[in-house]
């Protein structure tokens, strides 16, 4: 019966205000001991008067708020002009932004970049040229591509970001680094995976595989790169391009200088693609603990650490 009255006041309340979402009434609930419903048993009544009264202060407060939304609404009704601005359906590339020409939505070379003068902003190239930013390298390939005067080389049109820092000379990674590596990457990835979770930024699938990592000492490495493997998969073939690498690579070359040489050793067979099994194989996993289990419900923007 209880319950009944509060579904029913709740609906009530939720009904009064179209503009008022579910977050509303949740926010109604904290301030009310839960723990003493109890007392209301018999008070049914001033429950419903408790929640009322808080409800209609609530109102009050944002009455100008609704009111003006409704107006808008209306507005809206009546004058069916709606105007969503064309460009937020647009998507550029890197190193564009969409601008109005007369009518139409275009996409645009950036025309301007930050000032960047951080030295970690810094980012190295395809051809070992050290760029103020990437925004600066993807400015630059927009204008090669267009043909624009900014454009200070017609071999730009290629450029891209091979990793984020300034160039600098490749360490080599040999001996005991390169031979610890993939025991400190499998590692990593876990400890990736499980920060994810902790910020519940994993969908409930992969959020499943990091709970079985947790509780299953065989799983524990194998789930990490399985996931990692899906994740970096952004087009979801099933094995990972070198383009693919780049979330992963990039950020890290400045870092580690054994990321390059091991990322390259995954290839085994030099294809330019790391399958699932040359994945497990490079992290020195047992084959038998990778079982593709990939979300195909990948979020829409890939992390990019991770
Ligand atoms: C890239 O440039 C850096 C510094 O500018 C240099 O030390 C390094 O040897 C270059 N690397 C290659 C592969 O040419
Ligand atoms: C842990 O995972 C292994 C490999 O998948 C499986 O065989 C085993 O039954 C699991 N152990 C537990 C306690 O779930
Ligand atoms: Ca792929
Ligand atoms: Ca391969």
């Amino acid at each position: 019966m209880r319950s009944i009255w509060l579904l029913l006041c709740l609906g009530l309340l939720a009904l009064s205000s179209q503009v008022r979402a579910e977050e509303d009434v949740e926010n109604l609930l904290p301030d009310i001991d839960l723990d003493n419903i109890e007392d209301f048993d018999e008070n049914d009544e001033e429950f419903l008067q408790l929640l009322e009264q808080k409800a209609k202060n609530q109102d009050l407060e944002r009455e100008n708020e609704l009111a003006q939304k409704l107006a808008d609404v209306q507005h809206n009704i009546l004058n069916p002009v709606v105007e969503i601005d064309p460009c937020e359906t647009m998507h550029c590339g890197a190193g564009r932004i969409c601008q109005m020409n007369k009518d139409k939505p275009e996409c645009i070379c950036i025309p301007e970049c930050p000032e960047e003068s951080e030295q970690r902003r810094h980012v190295c190239t395809n051809k070992n040229e050290t760029w103020p930013s990437d925004c600066a390298v993807y400015q630059q390939r927009c204008w090669c591509d267009i043909k624009a005067p900014g454009c200070l080389n017609p071999e730009n049109a290629h450029l891209h970001i091979d990793y984020y820092g300034a160039c600098h000379e490749s360490r080599v990674c040999d001996g005991e680094d390169l031979k610890d590596f993939p025991r400190r990457m499998r590692d990593w990835l876990f400890n990736v995976m499980r920060d994810l979770a902790e910020r519940d930024e994993l969908t409930e699938h992969y959020m499943q595989m990091e709970l079985e990592a947790e509780t299953n000492n065989t799983r524990r490495w194998a789930n990490a790169a399985v996931w990692k493997w899906c994740d970096l998969d952004g087009d979801t073939d099933r094995s990972v391009s070198r383009h693919e690498l780049f979330p992963i690579r990039a950020p890290l070359v400045s870092l580690e200088h054994c990321i390059a040489p091991f990322l390259e050793s995954c290839d085994s067979n030099n294809d330019h693609r790391i399958t699932l099994v040359e994945w497990g194989a490079c992290l020195e996993l047992d084959a038998d603990d990778l079982n593709e289990r990939c979300d195909d419900v990948q979020k829409a923007v890939p992390h990019l650490l991770g």
